[in-house]
């Protein structure tokens, strides 16, 4: 029987669609109160997850494992907007083997502080961290139980680890922190942690409210900040890589692009470069720069969302300035957190309770990518007309009845759709009409949304 190889298939997908149409896929279940979604860089390919209650748990190879990363409950001061808010790993960590936290300990306000301290690894297992190695790097004492900011995050740019911190809290910044020069809170701050001994804090950006979640964009080292409204309005601000200290983002004078206090003074103020109203939402959760590689169409787009709404936007530089669009709508779901994996995809948490999932973000239109086929019965290149294909791709529902796969429009027997360490593998058994063709155009249709068309080379395997 002549056998036949599909090989070098590398389908770029082009898109007609402007902005991406996203779908969340679940991942796992079962976390409590998830705030932060963390990778290490290290290459181990897990994601941290920090649940608010004050424990860190490890997802490796798609699954929980069972004892967490670090747990130290017993000193995290949780509920509300207080508990164990961030986690951030060092450049270089796989060799650093420690990494930074943010959390709230003592009481209710004015007996609650905020602490960044510094944890090292246990000696012998990569996937426990050691809680009695706690190092303190800066504790900031909390007039008021909410508005605690808490994520961490390293600038690709220069190295450093920067802290966003609430204006303190109660409503309206009864204190002024927000554009005090003398107060830590209400600020991005910037903190030189690998030097020793660490210099005093710096105030990097000033007049934030509530930093409900703020990133960089890994390629750019851009900063993007999404910082919680009073009463009118959400905002997301942003810092361009060569922007220097100092930006004030206008908080308590202004709310996002308005006067807070009336007949207020603009000059020298940031704008946000989106905003939304009380319409659409309630509470902002700033997300990351889409940055990976399974959704090519989607790359400098920055995702948002509404924890009160579940309303998700997209945010992109267009020419000069700046465009948006509101891109799914998850009723019932409060986002608390975005954070990226190694590779740049892109996921957020519910912090929905005791029960609580990550979703990784797909894409309602499937993308199909596959790399190579092998003939299971031989483990070589190449599968008769009828043998097994094999098809990678993402965001393809786990329905092999709500699955189709075409070769120049002949259809292909499913055998199975699984998830596979993040990405969907499909089983089709391969048309015979492709014995005469050199190339076929693959279609891949999943819950009754087609994929670009991809180039499949059809090459005869040499004679053995
Ligand atoms: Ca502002």
């Amino acid at each position: 029987m002549q056998r036949f190889t599909f090989a070098f298939l590398i389908a770029v997908s082009v898109f007609a669609q402007p902005w991406p149409r996203p779908k969340p896929l679940p991942v796992v279940s079962g976390l409590e109160f998830p705030v932060d979604i963390q990778n290490a860089g290290d290459g181990s390919g897990r994601l941290f997850l920090v649940e608010q209650v004050g424990r860190i748990r490890v997802l490796q190879d798609g699954a929980l494992l069972p004892v967490p990363f670090l747990d130290i409950r017993a000193r995290v001061r949780a509920g509300g907007e207080r508990g164990l808010l961030g986690l951030a790993f060092p450049p270089d960590f796989a060799a650093k083997r420690y990494f930074y936290v943010n959390y709230t300990e003592g009481r209710s306000a004015p007996d609650l502080r905020s602490v960044i301290a510094r944890f090292r690894m246990s000696a012998d297992d990569p996937n426990q961290a050691d809680p009695s190695s706690e190092e303190r790097i800066l504790v900031v004492n909390q007039p008021f139980d909410n508005h605690n900011g808490g994520k961490l995050a390293f600038s690709p740019r220069d190295g450093q680890l920067y802290v966003g911190f609430g204006d303190g809290g109660s409503a309206g910044d009864p204190q002024g922190n927000g554009q005090n020069p003398n107060q830590l809170l209400g600020k991005m701050l910037r903190l030189d942690v690998e030097s020793q001994p660490f210099p005093e804090p710096e105030i990097w950006a000033l007049g934030l409210r509530n930093p409900w979640r703020f990133s960089f964009d890994r390629e750019t080292g851009d900063l993007w900040i999404g910082d919680v409204g009073q009463n009118r309005l959400e905002e997301i601000d942003f810092q361009a890589a060569d922007a220097g200290p100092g930006l004030n983002y206008g908080w308590s004078v202004m709310e996002a692009s308005t006067c807070y206090r009336p007949g207020c003074r603009t000059d020298g103020l940031v704008l946000p470069v989106f905003e939304y109203g009380r319409n659409l939402g309630v509470s902002v959760t700033g997300g990351n720069v889409y940055r990976g590689s399974a959704y090519p169409e989607r790359r400098g787009v920055y995702f948002l969302a509404d924890y009160g709404t579940g309303r998700f936007w997209g945010v992109r530089r267009q020419d000069e300035g700046w465009a948006s669009q509101e891109l799914m709508l998850l009723d019932g779901v409060n986002v608390a957190t975005f954070g990226e994996d190694e590779n740049g995809e892109l996921y957020f948490a519910s912090h929905q309770g005791a029960d609580a999932t990550l979703f990784r973000i797909a894409d309602r239109t499937p993308v199909t990518r596959a790399e190579f086929v092998l003939d299971p019965s031989d483990g070589q290149p190449g599968v008769p007309p009828g043998g097994e294909v094999y098809i990678y791709g993402w965001g393809i529902a786990l329905e092999p009845q709500n699955t189709e796969v075409y070769f120049d429009g002949v259809a292909a027997e499913v055998v199975a759709v699984e998830n596979q360490n993040g990405r969907e593998l499909v089983v089709v058994r391969a048309p015979v009409e492709l014995s005469d063709r050199e190339v076929a155009q693959m279609v891949l249709v999943s819950g009754g949304e087609r994929s670009a068309a991809v180039e499949v080379k059809i090459v005869p395997r040499p004679p053995a």
